[in-house]
């Protein structure tokens, strides 16, 4: 397929449905090769659509085997059936039911969607578009029906069989080496959160009452013998049903809810109705098999797929276009979540790191697009970080803006008012209009504009009216199809710090709304502070209030000062993020000159930060103390990128930071090893977090010195954490003693594929030229697989995050992932086009290269027969 072929789906011409289906049976006879299905739809005319018209059914891949309705066949002229969609040409102009019966092959589905068999456990993956792969069907958001499953299967081959809901019966099949069992979910719900698991299974379980009395059956599945690795997963979902209750005021609706963990899933997990299904990675988890990140992200997933229960499921999507009313709403809840299960500020550095790693990088390079899209070829493209991080940065706008109470009472109106149907982002926002009393019209444009704005801001002190005026003017860059940007409103939160703190706000600026907010909503303002008696330096974008840039004409000097000094934590470590990225983006763009100095200033600031607040908050310091990644100097950087040259300042700047601070190092490594035993709290995480981001800075400063640590600390470790920090720390350091590391940590974790998956991308990520051989010939070994999106995203997708070696001045990094990208296509479009998503930021590079990965990119671009996915990517990528 070629993308210009593919017609694009715009949200203008949203049409409800002509037909609704209210209730759905279905019943499913697993087999590997042989799967019968059969559905029994009960339909009826959509008052709101087109009476009379035809039905036309989704079908992908499908071969219909039998048609009935009103249960009499459907004569041959009655219906046409093709793979993708199925035709009745003259239903009856009232309710009537359809029996569609179709044959699946679930053991040779390896794109994913739809039903497929994962190391024997028949699963499915409908969002967004996957039900149709199963049967005929209306497979829109907009269409809710009423699901009661029978599933039936060889009790050998599946002895446990789940679906959606509650389980309403179950049995032996006379007479045969079979068994079924029946689901009902009483809530109707669109075809995407349907879902079925079949297989030998293990599983943990606990009994929970919901805040208003309901008794549910938890349940944690996993692969035979796995279960002692299922505690934590539980463990997050009891806390976070328990979050949701307290801070949402939502109960949990059903009798039943599972979690079924399998090997081989296209991303992260799915919230199907009470049967959420998770790639293995987000679930499993032992100290010796999983890293405190794991555990992190682990607690967060699992708070991510149930609060869809409600954000999501009980109110769903209108469309796809309003793929963010969902998703970028249960990302801003998982990171409430996390932040008050573990620290704060501490999640919102990490969260922050994301966006601008993930989002910022998407919006600067030719896959932008806004918050909710006007048009798609593939939705399945648009699970993206603009949707889902910056969608979720749109909502704590909100909340800021409207204050706390408003945001919670807009929530509540919310629940109320959409529960059970398919929203719009238009309804969403009525609520928090409705329960602020403001007109959130210009604030919605945040939803339709893409690009990231820039804040530049200046400030200046008049000495004798002892007043501070802040300039705040705003800008968005050009993006894709959008080259006109206006205005939107961004929430900035600051403050003035004095010598001894935070200096009183006060003003008659109308932009300003009080508790230190300055709501900037035109081109530019200016504010004016009064009785200020001291020059201040401005702590602006507190808690990082808007997703934007901020040019701050502020010294180094100052900013460092804030380092200390600032009440704001979230810039305390933004203050040093920006003197160290001034720094990376000169000697980037090959300026060099003053590194040198710049590392004295940083490290001058960070040794006495270090010495006092480090051991008070751990996880804090490992925050300040990571620099800022390369990418992102190569975003600020913004054109005629040389990643070679970033590369080796960042390298000079740790190394000189860590040469600087070397006995504060050590002795915060010291102190900060406790000698107790592995526990994945967060403080105990925090912990490890300072004393590995030490080890890492060690390592680049005194590579002997630092392969000895590594190496003790290996040996030493009863974790996996700090196992895999020794191993990075040793990827650094070129030679025998880290081919060693590397074999033995290889040889240690030889059963264990989701922590070779972590040894698979340290390999990839080595910064050196052999790594590409290295990572040709990590494929031939027995732990990898093409057909395990976790093995490619490790090892292939490490390797494309590698960003010197992606990006090689010979294009070998470029044709390699192109050649990656191709081979995949074949048997998993999904993992195909995330893969070749790499390239998003191919038109910064200076001008070699650049043309090296266009033409990568347009060999793919070329290749016959691409799916929809690949060539979606491939032709927005060369626009
Ligand atoms: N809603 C799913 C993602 C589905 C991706 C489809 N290509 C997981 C999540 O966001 O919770
Ligand atoms: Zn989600």
């Amino acid at each position: 397929m070629r993308a210009d072929d593919t017609p694009l789906i715009r949200l203008e011409d949203y049409r409800p449905s002509d037909w609704l289906i209210d209730t759905v049976d279905l019943d499913i006879r697993l087999d590997p090769h042989k799967t019968k299905v059969r559905a029994l739809l009960a339909l009826r005319p959509n008052p709101a659509g087109d009476g009379g018209a035809p039905l036309v059914l989704d079908g992908d891949d499908l071969a219909l085997a039998g048609i009935a309705l009103d249960g009499t066949p459907l004569a041959q002229d009655a219906y046409s059936a093709t793979p993708g969609s199925l035709t009745v040409h003259a239903p009856p102009a009232r309710g009537f039911t359809l029996t569609i019966e179709t044959v699946l092959a679930p053991s040779a589905n390896t794109k994913l969607m739809g039903l497929y068999r994962s190391s024997n456990v028949y699963c499915t993956q409908c969002e967004a578009d996957g039900f149709r792969r199963i049967t005929y069907f209306l497979d829109r958001p907009d269409v809710m029906s009423v699901y009661t499953v029978r599933l039936e299967a060889k009790k050998s081959d599946a002895p446990v069989l789940l679906s959606n809901g509650n389980l309403v019966a179950a049995g032996e099949v006379a007479g045969s080496d079979r068994h079924f069992a029946v689901w009902h979910d009483p809530h109707p719900k669109p075809a995407y959160l349907f879902a079925l698991v079949g297989g030998a299974l293990d599983h943990v379980r606990e009994d929970y009452v919901t805040a208003d009395g309901r008794k549910v059956e938890l349940a944690v599945y996993v692969e035979p013998g796995k279960a002692g690795r299922a505690g934590w997963a539980m463990d997050s979902l009891v806390r976070c049903m328990r979050w949701d209750e307290r801070v949402f005021g939502r109960n949990y609706d059903l009798e039943m809810f599972n979690v079924v963990a399998v090997s081989d899933f296209n991303m992260g997990a799915m919230e199907n109705k009470g049967l959420n299904i998770f790639n293995d990675k987000y679930v499993l988890a032992d100290p010796q098999t999983a890293t405190d990140g794991d555990y992190a992200s682990i607690e967060a997933i699992i708070a991510h797929e149930y609060f869809h229960n409600w954000t999501g499921n009980r109110i769903t999507c209108r469309d796809w276009f309003q793929l963010c009313l969902k998703e970028g709403l249960t990302v801003f809840r998982d990171q409430e979540f996390s932040a008050d299960e573990r620290s704060r500020p501490v999640k919102r550095i990490a969260d922050v790191r994301t966006l601008r790693a993930t989002q910022f990088s998407e919006d600067a390079g030719p896959l932008a697009h806004p918050v909710r899209p006007r048009a798609y070829k593939e939705i399945n493209n648009f699970y993206t970080p603009t949707v889902y991080e910056k969608g979720a940065e749109v909502i704590r706008m909100l909340k800021v803006l409207i204050g706390e109470d408003a945001f919670r009472t807009g929530m509540d109106l919310y629940f109320i008012r959409c529960d059970g149907t398919a929203a719009t982002i238009e309804e969403f926002l009525a609520c928090f209009a409705e329960a602020s009393g403001r007109d959130l019209g210009h604030f919605a444009r945040w939803y339709e504009q893409a690009g990231t704005p820039t804040i530049v801001a200046s400030g200046r002190y008049d000495a004798q009216a002892k007043s501070y005026t802040l300039d705040l003017a705003q800008t968005t860059p050009a993006t894709p199809g959008q080259t006109d940007k206006q205005p939107v409103v961004l929430p900035v939160v600051i403050g003035l710090v004095g010598k001894a703190g935070d200096l009183p706000l006060k003003t008659a600026s109308e932009a300003y709304a009080g508790d230190g907010l300055i709501v900037l909503d035109r081109a530019s303002l200016s504010v004016t502070f009064d009785d200020v008696p001291e020059p201040p330096i401005p702590s602006l974008l507190r808690g990082f209030s808007a997703p934007v840039r901020l040019e701050l004409d502020l010294a180094d000097a100052d900013l460092l000062r804030l380092l200390s000094s600032d009440s704001d934590s979230f810039n305390c470590w933004q203050a040093l993020q920006s003197v160290a990225t001034r720094a990376l983006v000169a000697a980037g763009r090959g300026d060099g000159a003053t590194l040198a100095a710049r590392a004295d200033d940083i490290a001058g600031a960070l040794g006495p930060f270090l010495r006092s607040q480090a051991l008070a908050d751990p996880a804090f310091a490992a925050q300040v103390l990571r620099l800022p990644a390369i990418a992102d100097i190569a975003r600020e950087i913004g054109r005629d990128v040389d990643p070679d040259a970033i590369h080796t300042a960042h390298r000079a700047l740790s190394a000189a930071v860590g040469t600087n601070l070397r006995a504060t190092l050590l002795e915060l490594r010291e102190a900060l090893d406790t000698g107790q035993r592995y526990s994945p709290d967060a403080a105990s995480a925090g912990r490890r977090a300072l004393r590995n981001e030490a080890l890492g800075l060690i390592a680049i400063a005194e590579p002997a010195a630092g392969a000895r640590l590594a190496e003790r600390q290996f040996a030493a470790a009863d974790n996996l954490t700090d196992r895999l920090a020794a191993l990075a720390a040793m990827t650094l350091i070129p030679g025998e003693d880290r081919e060693a590391l590397i074999a033995r940590f290889g040889d240690i974790y030889r059963g264990e594929p989701l922590v070779l998956d972590k040894w698979l991308m340290a390999q990839a990520l080595i910064a050196e030229h052999g790594t590409l051989d290295r990572v040709k010939g990590l494929m031939q070994h027995p732990a990898f697989s093409l057909g395990n999106p976790n093995r490619v995203r490790s090892l292939i997708g490490g390797f494309a995050a590698n960003l010197t070696q992606f990006n090689r001045p010979d294009g070998a990094g470029y044709l390699f992932i192109a050649d990656m990208v191709i081979a995949l296509d074949r048997t998993n479009p999904q993992i195909a086009s995330r893969l070749l998503g790499s390239f998003k930021s191919w038109r910064m590079l200076e001008p070699g290269r650049k043309a090296l990965a266009e033409t990568a990119l347009a060999m793919v671009a070329q290749t016959p027969n691409l799916s929809r996915d690949v060539a979606d990517i491939a032709e927005r990528a060369l626009a």
